[in-house]
């Protein structure tokens, strides 16, 4: 598959292939689907080799938390890191199937490196929308995609799920639960409702298990690390339009997260332009 990129300013409307369609209703039925040969096995190369460089320059180190994991190496904020980051979240087999599944208005909520390194332990059960304080079930505010930097089996700790959970009240966090592991080769990449009941799987290989986590969430929903301060304006003004939009400077449904009726990304252009939003739209007294 080639290395292309979607660009363009979403809109409300929704046109799907028919290949599209058939993930997201998987992810709405299951609570999740894996697209494989999503992204080329020398993509996923080079970006592990830039996650070895950025753990060594770095001095990235496991946590002490069972969550995050005592040998699981974790990069945040990858695109303040390196250019190479900034076609995941608009890759073109996969934005098309988080937006089916929120809307063209979602946003990145985080993008990090989960590597799970040998004698890991399986993380505890939980859902990406837990702190969310809202009844379940409910539509999906979280849209989560794990991407597979090598190949992803039981036993190196690929991610283990509970297929329908979605559609359930939240779990016990570290609840003993019937999981499926997300078994995967490298290239390609696992979607979910970020209210399915998940966790990464414990390593019992000599090998490191290498996953990007690029995750999503609808337009009003806060973003999980804070694109706005963590990415420097500069930098982000050198972002594709779409980029920007995904990372927080547009605004969704002609509203939320304007300033001074302006869009972020136009004042971030240095352009003042007139108003688009919805109030200016929906008639005048
Ligand atoms: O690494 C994985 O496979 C899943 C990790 C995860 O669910 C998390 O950290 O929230």
């Amino acid at each position: 598959m080639a290395r292309q990129q979607t660009s363009g300013v979403a809109s409300d409307q929704v046109t799907m292939s028919d290949q599209t369609a058939d993930v997201v209703a998987a992810v709405q039925r299951d609570g999740y689907a894996i697209i494989e040969d999503a992204f080329p096995d020398d993509l996923a190369d080079e970006l592990r080799d830039d996650l070895d460089r950025l753990e060594h320059e770095l001095g990235v180190v496991p946590s002490d938390n069972d969550f995050e994991g005592t040998k699981t190496l974790r990069i945040y904020n990858l695109l303040a890191h390196h250019e190479l980051y900034r076609q995941i979240p608009v890759w073109s087999s996969v934005l098309p199937v988080v937006e089916g599944v929120l809307d063209p208005g979602c946003l990145i909520s985080s993008l990090s490196s989960i590597v799970i390194c040998p004698g890991e332990t399986a993380q505890p059960i939980h859902s990406d929308d837990i702190l969310i304080p809202l009844p379940k079930p409910h539509p999906p505010l979280v849209c989560n995609t794990m991407w597979a930097i090598t190949d992803f089996t039981e036993q190196n700790g690929a991610t283990r799920l509970v297929p329908g959970s979605h559609l359930k009240p939240n779990p016990t966090y570290g609840g003993d639960y019937p999981t499926v592991p997300a078994e995967m080769r490298k290239g390609s990449v696992l979607v979910w409702d970020g209210a399915l009941w998940h966790s990464g799987g414990a390593n019992h290989s000599d090998e490191r298990r290498y996953g990007i986590a690029m995750n999503y969430c609808a337009g009003y929903v806060r973003q999980q690390e804070n694109q706005q301060l963590g990415l420097a304006p500069d930098l982000v003004r050198t972002f594709p339009a779409r980029l920007q939009e995904l990372v927080g400077y547009g605004v969704y449904r002609g509203l939320i997260g304007h300033i001074d009726k302006q869009r972020p990304a136009d004042l971030l252009a240095e352009e003042r332009l007139p108003s688009t939003m919805v109030w200016d739209q929906v008639g005048r007294g």
